[in-house]
């Protein structure tokens, strides 16, 4: 969905405006899965109390490669009052004080030929992958991604568990990409394993750094980012090393809240 661009910055009651925290002109952005809970999980209240508190102290975000709705069960269904700003399917769908910004989709720019071919490709492969067990949605058509499942979507916890361990093993994603990257070349696609059982292909630079554009020219001097997967190939890896952020690799959710303060909290 496109919609116009706020016209004026309105921060709601309770909440102060970025010129009176702490750190006026520093933003945190976090990275959802093993960053800010654990992977398709709940984060704790302690991380959400660490959340709340930040943001007296600077501008809080986060950049997630999910869709919203995954996103919201992860930190909360008011998450987007409690972030100063949202970033889903790495920035494709995008709120600032709850209000939605102006995006792009996925099926805009390839156009419906050139996905309708990419689905059909897809499915026909994963129809001849021999996996332990096949459960159910295998594609999943977003805004501003395709998200792929060899197991499927539907995967229950200890299923998606045991596919992450086999995949460690069979290498059954990252076989597929090089297949995808051969076939599709022409399209310009990128191809990121951000979670345990699918991964994400979406247009070259729409990755999480296309979560930067919706805060230029929105006067902060320090882009803080917090992500699991910053090694080359995850899907935190491009705006971790981007020239605009300050990168931080944390190992876990409780790593995330002793950066947070040593950086800023306990900061005199
Ligand atoms: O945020 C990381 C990834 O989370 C999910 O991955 P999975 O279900 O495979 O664990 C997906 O929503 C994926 O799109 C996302 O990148």
């Amino acid at each position: 969905m496109s919609v116009p661009l706020p016209t004026t910055t309105t921060f709601p009651p309770g909440v102060k405006p970025f010129s009176e925290r702490k750190f006026p002109k520093t933003i945190c952005m976090f990275d959802v899965d093993g960053t800010l809970s654990l992977a398709r999980q709940e984060a704790s209240p302690e991380m959400k109390a660490t959340l709340k508190k930040l943001r007296e102290y600077t501008a809080v975000a986060f950049v997630g490669g999910s869709d919203l709705g995954k996103i919201l069960e992860q930190v909360g269904s008011d998450g987007i009052q409690n972030f100063d700003y949202c970033f889903a399917e790495n920035g494709l769908t995008a709120y600032k004080l709850g209000q939605q910004l102006a995006s792009a989709s996925f099926i805009k720019h390839v156009g419906e030929e050139e996905y309708k071919k990419l689905v059909n490709w897809i499915l026909r492969y994963l129809s001849e992958v021999d996996i332990p067990v096949k459960r159910g949605t295998f594609v999943e058509f977003r805004n501003g991604m395709v998200n792929v499942s060899p197991i499927g979507r539907n995967a229950s916890l200890p299923e998606r568990l045991a596919f992450e361990q086999y995949d460690k093993e069979h290498h059954i994603r990252a076989d597929m990409i090089t297949r995808l990257e051969q076939e599709f070349l022409h399209l310009n696609l990128n191809y990121a394993i951000g979670g345990q059982l699918s991964f994400d292909i979406f247009p070259k630079g729409w990755d999480k750094t296309y979560s930067l554009k919706h805060i230029e020219g929105e006067g902060f001097k320090d882009i803080h980012f917090f992500g699991d997967k910053t090694y080359k190939g995850g899907n935190d890896y491009e705006i971790f090393t981007d020239e605009r952020t300050i990168g931080h690799t944390v190992t876990s959710p409780e790593h995330t809240m002793q950066l947070l303060d040593e950086l800023f909290l306990t900061v005199a």
